[in-house]
């Protein structure tokens, strides 16, 4: 299988993630000429990493590259399957994607005070907090994001924790997870799980090279 994308991608990384999780054999890799070369946009015409590319079978969107993995590779699931251990890790999953992701890349860029736009820098982190409460709520970090298995939620959970500690701190939070417990528990114990934090260390350096660009 054949993955487009790049590890410091939260996107690619959920994937990947699940990929490795699943014991999917697979090669991750940038298309040759680019994001917005004719021949990728016809495997993704929104020119967006990731696209998984499995025989005949090409998507995109993250999420929906998830499901078919899922679905078609049927080892260790990731949707359990057990409807309110499912509604759970969905719950979880939708939070992270939807209420804390996207308030974090707008911090791109602001870590200079001079050139900083604080309004905007206030205004997401408000969001993000408003999430991370709910989340820190219904998190079970027992040792996985929805309990004892490694599920769908840890596939958003870990992309998303690791650049809110990328980009919190450059604009002035010491502490990114605000103290909560759970959270905290959380991020200390998946990162010793082998393919987590595997893929952590894979997005360090894949940010590193991004910030030396
Ligand atoms: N909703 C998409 C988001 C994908 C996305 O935004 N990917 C970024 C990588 S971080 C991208 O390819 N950006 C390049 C661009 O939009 O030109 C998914 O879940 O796969």
């Amino acid at each position: 299988m054949d993955i487009y994308g790049v590890m410091y991608s939260p996107f690619t990384a959920r994937v990947v993630l699940a990929a490795r999780h699943k014991g999917i054999k697979h090669k991750l890799s940038m298309p040759k000429d680019g994001l917005k070369s004719p021949a990728y946009l016809k495997l993704n015409p929104l020119g967006k990493a990731p696209v998984m590319k499995d025989g005949a079978t090409v998507l995109f969107e993250s999420g929906v590259i998830l499901e078919y993995l899922d679905a078609k590779y049927k080892k260790k699931r990731i949707v359990p399957s057990n409807v309110k251990a499912m509604a759970q890790a969905r719950l979880l999953a939708a939070l992270f994607a939807e209420y804390v992701q996207p308030h974090i890349f707008p911090l791109w860029g602001q870590a200079d005070p001079a050139k900083r736009d604080q309004a905007l820098v206030d205004a997401k982190l408000v969001e993000i907090n408003k999430g991370l409460d709910i989340i820190e709520g219904r998190l079970k970090a027992s040792p996985y994001a929805a309990g004892d298995k490694f599920t769908i939620a840890d596939c958003y959970a870990v992309p998303t924790l690791f650049w809110l500690q990328a980009l919190l701190p450059p604009v002035g939070v010491a502490d990114p997870l605000g103290g909560r417990k759970k959270l905290s528990k959380y991020v200390g114990k998946v990162r010793k799980d082998k393919v987590i934090g595997g893929v952590l260390t894979e997005m360090a350096e894949g940010l590193k090279q991004l910030q030396s660009r």
